[in-house]
């Protein structure tokens, strides 16, 4: 071994003892060409990999050239078949940790020791999309957990939405037919504004409080780290004494929950649109981990009957006023894939991987799914031993008789795979429920075969009544404005007016305003459930704020003033916002003082909707330029129309007149009894110490959005 080679492999010794079981087993599958010799599949070095074998110089291509055909047959076969929903993901790895033991609720290992670590992965997704589609698209995101216990892998295979659009797992084939592009023309491409999803809407009322929440701003979500993620359906706790209950699970994140506005979607669809992959990769990148804390809401047996829907409907939420969320652990992304394919492309989520003291309930779309994974692994993945693929693979031995299949990894001794057998002891032995054997839950059923929903299964309004209470003005607006952009491009007259009729039995207000805009008449009748509670807590207006991970757009040209750009990028960082400079060409620009800075990016290559704020730093110079840039304005212009944080200091605070977006008062953090007016423009003049701007400026970005900003416009 050469000194390199044993510095190197003292790295990675040190390097395994802190990797977590999981990332071991990673370990010994991944392999790093750097310093290595190219071999064939067979490990014979290749001596020419540019060149095929051919009969003289100018001649054909021989047969004999095994590497070539190697080499291409591999190539013609690197493709499997993308999910058939949720296509389109991006995951990464990370761990989770429980606050307090759990045991009085659920005997589940992972839920006991809060030192502890368990490691994750998690894929996040949109569902209708194909694997190259938008980031961006108005879509419900996909939030799937694998939890590597040392019981045995559990699934949490959950969306960023509380509920589903339908309530029985026969209809699902249909809600995503509808939903997908249509079969003739294969158009529109990850998007439900057509008609086939409009007339399965329509026809089929149990969507229209889902319907709701994907028209709401969760349908378009800032980021995978700002949105919730929740389990749907009712599941069951099981204690050691092997008393149950009811229990929902969430993913509370710890940024908060945010939204993009629709248009800023729309147009990082072209500009980027690996957004939100980008996002989560550059945040685990820069160490701010994206994080998110369990929470559980926990119903007693004897109180299923006691609400005004069925629990076991997957279309209705539990109220956290009613029922509160309990938060009982943290899930922590620190590390991105190694390779997308073999992890985030081949893992294999299945809701049915469950671990003692996590089990099912009786909701129909529950039991269907319980089918649906296994079964759609085998064709994605071909063939039965997908869980033997590293990603998939159980961190706890997996032992029994279960053998060969396509690329069988495991070399399995020994002359029996059956059970009961004498050869061998019996062995692999079941395990008694003591010794860890899972035990499904001994619910007493008891009825006829019959093809038919429970009546407690009809209401398919109230709770959407309750939703939209929930709203404010402006997210009622968006939702508004959401169905006059679905709907309206819905070419099919008579679909779009019996739009107007179903959410008419949501909400007249609501209906009436959706016509307003799609060019069918207003509903005939008053509509409406007579639902006047409301939930605060599904309100995004109250979410948690944080400045931590955004990211500013500093405009600038040569002249640019030094000091005030240095210190608040400095500033900036310190709250954990990162910024980078823009400017008309890439290179240095050179400020005021002769000093140079580095340009991150230009308006060619940038805009606006790829940040969350934007800074305008003085100097006479810079400001002159940028205002003859139609392209900085435009940047400006847009930052504002979205509703994003602008901070302008000295000269700087010209182009945002420049820019004419300002009719309206310059908020000042000299003059203003609150240093952030509602509108999140902060500007200082006069200005050397630029520590109170930036800190007025942070709090204008953690704000997120100046949403007052929306009805002046
Ligand atoms: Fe599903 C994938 C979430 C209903 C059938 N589903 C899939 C993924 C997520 C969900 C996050 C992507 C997993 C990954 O990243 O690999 N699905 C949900 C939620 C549902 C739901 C929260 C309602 C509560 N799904 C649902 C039903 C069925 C399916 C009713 C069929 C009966 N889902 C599938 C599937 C997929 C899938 C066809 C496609 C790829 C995969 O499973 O692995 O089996």
């Amino acid at each position: 071994m050469s000194d390199h080679e044993r510095l190197h492999s003292n790295e990675n010794q040190k390097k395994l003892n802190n990797l977590d079981a999981k990332e071991k087993q990673l370990e010994s599958f991944t392999i790093d060409h750097t310093g290595k010799r190219m071999t064939t599949n067979q490990g014979l070095r290749v001596s020419n990999d540019d060149d095929s074998l051919r009969a003289g110089r100018r001649g054909p291509t021989i047969m004999e050239d095994f590497h070539f055909r190697e080499k291409m047959t591999h190539f013609d076969h690197e493709r499997i078949p993308e999910r058939v929903v949720h296509a389109r993901g991006s995951g990464a790895h990370g761990y989770f940790q429980v606050y307090e033991p759990m045991h009085e609720l659920t005997e589940a290992g992972f839920l006991q020791d809060p030192s502890k670590k368990t490691p994750v992965f998690v894929r996040f997704s949109t569902v209708l999309g194909s694997k190259g589609s938008p980031d961006t698209a108005r879509d419900v995101r996909g939030f799937a957990t694998k939890f590597y216990t040392e019981e045995g892998i559990f699934d949490l295979v959950g969306n960023n939405i509380p509920i589903f659009f339908i309530q029985d797992a026969m209809k699902f084939p249909d809600v995503i037919h509808a939903g997908k592009p249509e079969p003739n023309r294969e158009i529109p491409q990850a998007a439900t504004a057509h008609d086939t999803f409009w007339d399965f809407v329509v026809n089929n009322t149990e969507t229209a409080h889902m319907v709701l929440w994907v028209l709401s701003d969760r349908g378009i979500p800032r980021s995978f780290r700002m949105m919730e993620g929740f389990g749907v359906h009712t599941f069951r706790f099981v204690n050691k004494q092997g008393k149950a209950r009811f229990v929902k699970f969430h993913w509370k994140p710890i940024l908060g929950v945010h939204s993009l506005v629709w248009e800023e979607a729309q147009q990082l669809a072209g500009k980027d649109p690996d957004y939100h992959r980008r996002d989560l990769w550059n945040a685990i990148d820069a160490e701010h981990f994206p994080e998110y804390e369990l929470g559980v809401q926990i119903l007693e047996e004897e109180d299923e009957f006691a609400f005004d829907f069925d629990i076991l409907d997957p279309t209705k939420f539990w109220p956290e006023e009613d029922i509160p969320v309990r938060k009982i652990g943290k899930l922590t992304l620190d590390r991105n894939v190694d390779n997308f394919f073999a992890e985030t492309e081949q893992v294999a989520f299945h809701v049915a991987n469950v671990v003692p003291g996590i089990d099912f309930t009786n909701d129909p779309l529950l039991q269907g799914r319980l089918f649906s994974y296994l079964d759609t692994q085998l064709i994605r993945l071909g063939g039965p031993n997908f869980h033997e693929i590293p990603i998939n693979r159980s961190v706890s031995a997996v032992v029994n008789n279960q053998r060969d299949g396509y690329h069988r990894m495991t070399i399995n001794r020994g002359v029996t795979s059956y059970s009961v057998n004498s050869l061998q002891n019996n062995d692999p032995k079941p395990s008694s429920e003591k010794e860890g054997g899972y035990v499904h839950y001994a619910e007493k059923v008891d009825g006829r075969k019959i093809r038919e929903r429970s009546p407690s299964f009809n209401d398919h309004y109230s709770q959407a009544t309750f939703f939209w209470n929930s709203m404010s003005e402006v997210e009622k607006q968006h939702i508004i404005n959401a169905f006059h952009f679905e709907v309206g491009n819905v070419e099919n007259k008579q679909i779009r007016q019996r739009v107007v009729e179903v959410f008419n039995n949501v909400d007249s207000e609501l209906a009436t305003l959706i016509a307003a805009g799609i060019g069918v008449d207003p509903p005939m009748a008053p509509g409406g459930t007579g639902v006047k509670a409301s939930s605060p807590a599904v309100s995004q207006m109250t979410t948690k704020k944080s400045p931590k991970s955004r990211t500013v757009a500093i405009l600038a040209e040569n002249g640019v003033k030094y000091e005030e750009i240095t210190q608040v990028i400095k500033n900036l960082n310190i709250e954990g916002v990162s910024a980078n400079i823009i400017s008309k060409t890439l290179g240095f620009i050179t400020c005021e003082n002769g000093q140079e800075i580095k340009v991150d990016k230009t308006f060619t290559t940038s805009d606006s909707v790829m940040y969350d704020a934007v800074y305008l730093p003085g100097g006479t110079e810079s400001v002159t330029k940028l205002s003859e840039e139609a392209k900085a304005l435009q940047f400006i212009k847009e930052a504002y129309t979205h509703a994003k944080t602008i901070g302008a200091s000295n000269e700087g605070v010209e182009l945002i007149a420049d820019a004419q977006i300002y009719g309206i008062a310059i908020a000042s953090v000299e003059s203003s009894s609150s240093p952030i007016n509602s509108l999140g423009v902060i500007t200082i003049r006069n200005a050397t110490n630029m520590q109170s701007f930036t800190h007025a400026f942070t709090q204008g970005i953690a704000k997120h959005r100046h949403w007052s900003r929306e009805m002046n416009l």
